[in-house]
C-alpha cells in the first residue's frame, strides 16, 4: 500500500480551497502595504481587485470565485484597537494557524493535503468514554445521560455498530428514570429536561422493544406538563430556569415518543388558559430573537449559537421549517448573524459575537444551516470546505477524540459535535412535504419528512475515508433511530385524561 501523502511545501495551504493542481493567487505588494497601514479597512474597500492580487495564473473563474478574499490573502484583517477580546483572538489565531498551514500532529493526509479523519482512534476514545471514570469526574455525575448520548452518537456517526451497548443503556436509564416521570442525571436525582433529552436519544439509539418499553410515556407526559409555562416556554426542571433548551428538549421528547399534544389535566399552565404544549410557544421563540438577529436562551439575553440550534430545532418540530421559521423569525437577520459566526481564517465557528472559534459550534451553528436552507430555499449559505478544514486540521486530538481548539483536551461532547458538524458539511438533506404518508397529519410529525439527499456535490476537502454518516438534522441521532422510534409509538393509544 502506498504511504499516505505528507504535506510538502508544494502542497496547497489548507487555507486555500483549491485542489493541489490549482494555482494560488498570491497577495500583491500593494496589498501587503495596505494591510500594514493604519487605515487598512478604508483603503481595502477603495482598492480594486487588480491592485490587491497577483495574476491568478491558470485558475479558472469558477476556482477564483471559490477562493474567498481572506483565503486568498491568508492574512486576517486586524482592528487597530487592542482589547482583551482582540488579544485573546490574536493569541488563539497563533495557536491555530500552524494546524491550518501545516501538520504539527504529523497525521496522515488525504488527497487534499488535509489530515484524514482518525476514525479508529476516535472510536477507541469514545469506547473509553463509555467506561469507568476516576473519582475526579464525580462532578460530571449529573451529566451521565449526556456522556452516554455524546459517545453513542459519535460512535454511530463514525459507522460503529453500537448494538453491544443496548442492554447497558436500558439498564442505566431504567435506574435514572424518576418515579414521577422524566430522567435525572443519575439514580435518585430529580428529573431535568436536559437529562431527559439525552436519555431518550440514547435509548432510541440503542433501539428495540425493550428499550422503547423502558420509557414510562404517561409519566413523561405529566413531567413535561409540569415544565410548560404560561409564557409558552418550558423550564428545565421544577422551579428551574425557563429557556430555549427546555422548549427544544421537551418538543423532541413529545415528538419522538408520540405523546399527546394536549397538556395533562394537572399541568399548572392550564390555570392560565393554555391547553396544548405548543400554545404561545411560537411567539415565545420569536421573543428569543435578539436585536442582532441571533437567538438567545430567553427573551432579552445575549444571542448564542447553541440557542440558535435549539430554537430552529424546536420550530422544525412544531411544523415544516419553511412555515414555522418564516412565521416566527426574522430570517434575513438570523442568516446574517449565523454567517458572522464562521471565523476567518479559522474556518470553524464561534458561539457568539467577538468570541473564539470552538469545534463544538461545528454542530450548534453548522447544524443550523440544513434547517435554514430548508426554510429559505437558498443552498450554500455557508463555507462547508472551510469548516471541514477546521475540524480535520485543528480539532482532532492526536491520540483520539476531537476538541474545542488546539491545546485543549478531547472529550465526548466535542467529539460528538465536531463529528455532527463534519456530517453536516458532507451530506445534503431536503424537507419533503409528501414523504411519509403513514405519519401524515399526526401531531408533531414535521421532523419525519427530512430526506437524505446524498453527499454534497460542491467543493470538497474531505476524502472518501473521511466520510461520516448522516445525522438527523433535528434530533442529532441516526435517521434509523428516529424513524424506528416514531413508527413504534405511532399507533400507541393516548392516555386516560
Ligand atoms: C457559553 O459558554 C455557552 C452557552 C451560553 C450555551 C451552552 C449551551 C449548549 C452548548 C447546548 C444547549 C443545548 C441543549 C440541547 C441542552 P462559554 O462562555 O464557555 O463559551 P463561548 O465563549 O464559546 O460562548
Ligand atoms: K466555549
Amino acid at each position: 500500500m502506498a504511504a499516505s501523502p505528507r504535506r510538502t511545501s508544494r502542497s496547497p495551504s489548507p487555507l486555500s480551497s483549491s485542489p493541489p493542481t490549482t494555482a494560488e493567487q498570491p497577495p500583491s505588494a500593494r496589498l501587503e502595504e495596505i494591510l500594514n497601514s493604519e487605515n487598512c479597512i478604508e483603503e481595502l474597500s477603495s482598492a480594486s481587485e487588480d491592485d490587491l492580487y497577483e495574476d491568478m495564473g491558470t485558475a479558472t473563474l469558477e476556482e477564483q470565485a471559490n477562493i474567498t478574499y481572506l483565503e486568498k490573502v491568508r492574512i486576517p484583517i486586524h482592528d487597530s484597537l487592542t482589547t482583551e477580546t482582540s488579544e485573546a483572538q490574536n493569541e488563539t489565531l497563533e495557536i491555530i494557524l500552524p494546524y491550518l498551514e501545516g501538520n504539527p500532529n504529523d497525521l496522515p493526509l488525504n488527497i487534499f493535503g488535509i489530515p484524514e479523519l482518525q476514525r479508529k482512534k476516535h472510536i477507541a476514545f469514545l469506547q473509553q468514554a463509555l467506561g469507568d471514570y476516576p473519582g475526579a469526574f464525580a462532578l460530571l455525575d449529573a451529566s451521565r445521560p449526556w456522556l452516554v448520548y455524546w459517545s453513542l452518537q459519535g460512535l454511530s456517526a463514525m459507522g460503529y455498530d453500537i448494538s453491544e451497548y443496548q442492554d447497558r443503556v436500558i439498564h442505566t436509564f431504567s435506574l435514572v428514570q424518576h418515579p414521577s416521570g422524566g430522567y435525572g442525571g443519575g439514580f435518585g436525582q430529580l428529573p431535568h429536561l436536559a437529562a431527559t433529552y439525552a436519555a431518550v436519544l440514547s435509548i432510541i439509539m440503542a433501539g428495540g422493544t425493550a428499550a422503547y418499553e423502558s420509557i414510562d410515556r404517561e409519566k413523561m407526559w405529566h413531567f413535561l406538563g409540569e415544565m410548560k409555562q404560561p409564557s409558552g416556554g418550558f423550564t428545565m426542571a421544577a422551579q428551574g430556569e425557563e429557556d430555549i433548551r427546555g422548549a427544544y428538549c421537551a418538543l423532541t421528547v413529545l415528538s419522538l415518543l408520540h405523546i399527546p399534544l394536549e397538556l395533562p389535566p394537572s399541568a399548572p399552565a392550564r390555570a392560565h388558559g393554555l391547553t396544548t404544549f405548543t400554545d404561545n410557544l411560537g411567539p415565545w421563540i420569536s421573543a428569543c430573537q435578539s436585536f442582532d438577529g441571533g437567538m438567545s436562551a430567553a427573551p432579552g439575553n445575549e444571542a448564542h449559537g447553541a440557542y440558535a440550534f435549539c430554537a430552529l430545532g424546536c420550530l422544525s418540530i412544531m411544523g415544516p421549517p419553511k412555515q414555522t421559521l418564516n412565521a416566527h423569525l426574522d430570517m434575513s437577520a438570523l442568516i446574517h448573524w449565523l454567517s458572522a459566526r464562521q471565523c476567518s481564517p479559522e474556518g470553524g465557528y464561534n458561539g457568539r459575537t467577538n468570541k473564539l472559534v470552538d469545534g463544538c459550534y461545528s454542530h450548534w451553528v453548522g447544524g443550523c444551516w440544513p434547517i435554514v436552507e430548508a426554510a429559505a430555499s437558498t443552498p450554500n449559505l455557508w463555507n462547508r470546505a472551510a469548516l471541514t478544514r477546521y475540524i480535520l486540521s485543528a480539532a482532532q486530538f492526536k491520540k483520539g477524540g476531537l476538541i474545542d481548539k488546539p491545546g485543549k483536551r478531547a472529550d465526548a461532547y466535542h467529539t460528538c459535535y465536531n463529528l455532527a458538524g463534519l456530517s453536516a458539511t458532507q451530506h445534503t438533506y431536503t424537507y419533503e412535504e409528501t414523504m411519509l404518508e403513514e405519519l401524515g397529519g399526526s401531531e408533531l410529525d414535521a421532523p419525519y419528512y427530512w430526506k437524505v439527499h446524498g453527499l454534497h456535490g460542491g467543493e470538497r476537502v474531505w476524502g472518501d475515508g473521511d466520510v461520516v454518516d448522516e445525522v438527523h438534522p433535528i434530533f442529532v441521532v441516526p435517521f434509523r433511530a428516529v424513524h424506528d422510534c416514531r413508527r413504534y409509538f405511532e399507533d400507541m393509544k393516548s392516555f386516560d385524561r
